[in-house]
């Protein structure tokens, strides 16, 4: 029951950013390709500031895979700053709120903001999604497929995409700047963070993460630290400035009576890949009990607005202790989109790892196999 484990390492400024992916079954074929495509959405988007005009994330493999196959040693993958300026940046004396600049500060005892915020830095998700790319690549052969869109922006709410197919909403996803479903919303989207960038402020959202392809009983209900609900929630609000999750109706479910919520079991006629059982609703998003239901998987997530505003939110100077509107540089306007990639990668990551878990997989030959009995286990119930 190893599964995978990751850490990330790097300042928003320093030289790079490091990750390391423990776990991975050997002989899996790594498209670098596939890892700069997620890396460079990551960077793209309506709103997004000056620093992405500067980078140009690509990932360097360090170690664990040899003629582009997994060793199944641990992978170590580089991504270079453009922007390594950290030795020569300025002490930021006035705390942002919204940021974990004095929170950091008072929990170590500096009265040097930049010295937590450089590792707070939204920067560090570049080498989640680096690794996300990685986990789908696992999950991707097995017939699961991940989904991150946009569903709205600075209480902008998209209208239309939500019964694409799969295909089409990827389609639709890749070909919008806010990475949404819904053209129209689009539109009223870059008005609001026009108007916001104008005022010197920020927006915030909410992105959806959908998953195809789960079989029923992943997770565990045994033991809470095995419910996929809680890791993956843990996960999604690991982001930075992520401030909600909620999986199908989410907090709408407590509003309801039962019999509005909980999907009915209905026999499967014909018989689907999972077996006799179907659902005549997902209102669960997919998880009943810590475990997946075979339904698609359904999480939306609220961003709160980027925390580094223009028009500068009232601080205190860590000097002089007088009030002062909080230090801005540069930020993004809004980074809902990017954010919608980040989640996808977090995501991919729980979710390639509790399959791992439950298959014990050491090779990818193994892991197709231990699938497809895993599925035929599934029919036979
Ligand atoms: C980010 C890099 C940062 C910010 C942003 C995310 O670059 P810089 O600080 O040099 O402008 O643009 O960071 C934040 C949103 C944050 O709150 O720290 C990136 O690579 O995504």
């Amino acid at each position: 029951m190893a599964g995978l484990r990751w850490t990330t390492a790097g300042e928003s400024h320093g030289p790079a950013l490091v990750a390391v992916l423990e776990g991975l079954p050997s002989g899996l074929p790594l498209s670098l390709e596939r890892v700069d495509a997620e890396l460079a959405r990551r960077q793209g988007g309506y709103g997004r500031g000056g620093r992405m005009k500067i980078e140009r994330d690509r990932v360097r493999v360090l170690a664990g895979t040899r003629a582009g196959r997994t060793l199944g040693s641990p992978l170590a993958l580089l991504l270079e700053n453009r922007d390594a300026t950290i030795e020569s940046l300025p002490v930021p004396t006035n705390p942002r709120p919204g940021h974990a600049d004095l929170a950091g500060c008072q929990r170590h005892g500096h009265r040097d903001p930049r010295a937590v915020l450089e590792r707070a830095s939204a920067r560090e998700t570049a080498a989640r999604v680096a690794l996300g790319a990685v986990a789908r690549q696992v999950l991707e052969p097995l017939g699961v497929d991940l989904l991150g869109h946009v569903v709205s922006v600075g209480g902008i709410e998209v209208e239309q995409g939500a019964d694409l197919p799969p295909a089409e909403a990827r389609a639709r996803r890749d070909a919008s700047d806010f990475h949404s479903l819904d053209p129209a919303a689009d539109a009223r989207f870059r008005e609001a963070v026009d108007a916001a960038k104008a005022a010197g402020d920020t927006l915030g959202g909410v992105f959806e993460v959908r998953v195809t392809g789960l079989p029923p009983g992943l997770g565990d209900y045994a033991d809470p630290r095995d419910r996929l609900t809680s890791r993956l929630g843990g996960a999604l609000l690991s982001i930075p400035a992520m401030k909600g999750v909620e999986f199908g109706l989410g907090f709408e479910a407590a509003r309801r009576p039962g019999s509005q919520v909980h999907d009915a079991i209905v026999p499967a006629d014909p018989p689907g890949p999972h077996g006799r059982f179907a659902r005549s609703t997902n209102r669960a998003g997919g998880l009943e009990g810590g475990m997946t239901t075979g339904e698609p998987l359904v999480a939306r997530v609220a961003m709160k607005p980027i925390s580094t505003l223009r028009r500068g939110v009232d601080t205190v100077d860590f000097e002089t202790g007088e009030a002062v509107p909080a230090t801005y540089q540069r930020s993004d306007v809004t980074a809902v989109p990017a954010a919608s990639v980040v989640g996808e990668a977090v995501v991919a990551l729980v979710l390639a790892s509790a399959v791992l878990e439950r298959l014990g997989s050491t090779s990818v030959e193994e892991l197709t196999r231990a699938w497809e009995a895993w599925l035929e286990r599934l029919r036979a119930l």
